[in-house]
């Protein structure tokens, strides 16, 4: 695994650390073996929200309308409606969701719940909201993606028409919490241990083999989501940021990190975000998300009043490290020029582009193609097919799904300023 240290990362040095806390490590905080481990075994129900006093906590204007979509009443992942999006920053209410139950998220009381770090560890550590707290924090700008985004044709979008359905499963945040390396550290992670496994606290276990070597770099340990306390949606009190690894291992609702030296191969990486391939071959632990675009305007479903100028507008990411370029194509793919980046251009973020351009009125492939810092491209949905083996039109049926797609995403405008989704044809 490649190593990276990031801007403003500070691997805290475990004496730096003692010193920062007073010179007594983790004072008052560090408990020699395991406490009783009260909240783990919490009832989980699941609540509507209590009423809101706009005053108290704000809301949008009754314009406006934009909403997350997906079935209500069910387990459903929701989608982040990214034709409406502006800027790098997914508002929280608007965030997707994946394993967030119908009736609404598992509430969890955060006087109650705990964290514990144990297995191959020097002295196991259990961890109370507020002790999490006193602790060292960073926080850091991420694009979370579900693996399954783009293509993976759940039921409610078997005809993928807007941006929303064809890409609505990534947000950007900024996330506030503890390095997992400083509460490793902190435990005594021993040097045979070559993973951690982490696990929420759904009654049916989520949980997910992490090598060591990312633990020990930049997975978050995160309790704020822009500037509040993460949603319920999003895992509330507490979560796993891996930052551009697929969503899946983005353990919500976390509740213990036990160091190990080998995966476990659980049901979520092994049947579930695992792939295989029509001559079975598959790809397990294909954890980072590749480089990736898409146009959120114009975009599938929109109309445009008539010729003349528009300002295309975009969203682009790898999971691999920083977006250096985005090319934009307004002629079906003949010719390909770069788009300006808008600044933050941050690693593993989300980053805006534009490209103006003005409408002729005649038929128009928009797409939108991102390079990454590693020289990663985008491939066309015919080159990635390729690498499966397949035709593109393998994926036009509804039990044939692909996690990690990154396919070049093309919008048809027709003559009549309609935008189409124009990927299969
Ligand atoms: N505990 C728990 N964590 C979880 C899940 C889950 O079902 N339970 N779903 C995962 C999946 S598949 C994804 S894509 C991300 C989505 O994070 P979000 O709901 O905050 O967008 O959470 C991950 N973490
Ligand atoms: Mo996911």
């Amino acid at each position: 695994m490649r190593k990276r240290i990031e801007n403003g990362t500070e691997l805290t040095s475990r004496r730096k650390f003692v010193k920062r806390l007073g010179g007594t490590a983790l004072a008052g905080l560090a408990i020699g073996g395991i406490r009783t481990a009260g909240g783990r075994t919490e009832k989980l129900e699941a609540t509507a929200s209590p009423p809101k006093d706009p005053r108290a906590y704000g809301q949008r204007s009754r314009f406006v309308t934009s909403g997350r979509l997906g079935r209500s009443s069910t387990a459903f992942p929701s989608l982040s409606p990214l034709q409406d999006s502006e800027g790098i920053i997914t508002p929280a209410a608007l965030h997707f969701t994946v394993g967030v139950p119908g009736s609404g998220p598992w509430e969890i009381d955060p006087q109650k719940q705990r964290l514990m770090i144990h297995g191959m560890v020097g002295r196991p550590l259990i961890f109370t909201m507020d002790e999490l707290k006193r602790l060292p924090s960073v926080s850091r700008i991420h694009f979370l993606e579900c693996a399954g985004n783009s293509y993976l044709r759940l039921p409610f979008r078997q005809n993928p028409v807007t941006v929303q359905h064809t890409h609505g499963m990534t947000g950007c945040s900024e996330w506030t919490g503890v390095l997992l390396s400083v509460l490793l550290r902190e435990a005594g992670v021993q040097k045979a241990a070559s993973w951690v496994v982490a696990e929420g606290s759904d009654p049916d276990k989520h949980w997910r083999s992490i090598p060591v070597e990312k633990a020990m770099d930049d997975v978050l340990v995160a309790y704020a989501q822009n500037g509040e306390p993460v949603r319920p949606e999003q895992g509330y009190p507490l979560r796993l940021v891996v930052p551009g690894w697929e969503g899946n291992i983005n353990v919500k609702w976390l509740r213990r990190i036990k160091a190990v030296d080998q995966p476990y191969m659980t049901r979520q990486e092994t049947t579930k975000y695992a792939d295989v391939r029509p001559d079975g071959k598959g790809r397990w632990f294909n954890f980072e998300m590749a480089a990736k675009s898409v146009i959120t305007f114009p975009s599938g479903g929109q109309q445009l009043p008539g010729r003349g100028f528009y300002e295309i507008r975009g969203l682009a990411w790898s999971g691999r490290g920083t977006v250096r370029k985005v090319e934009v194509s307004t002629d079906g793919g003949r010719t390909w020029t770069d788009a300006e980046l808008q600044s933050p251009v941050l690693r593993i973020a989300h980053t805006r582009f534009r490209f103006a351009w003005k409408w002729d009125g005649q038929e128009a492939l928009l797409q939108s193609r991102c390079t990454d810092d590693l020289g990663d491209t985008q491939p066309t949905m015919d080159e990635f097919a390729k690498l499966w083996g397949v035709s593109k039109d393998y994926w036009l049926s509804t039990s044939n799904f692909i996690h990690h797609c990154n396919a070049i995403q093309p919008w048809k405008v027709t003559a009549d300023g309609r935008v189409r989704n124009a990927i299969f044809s």
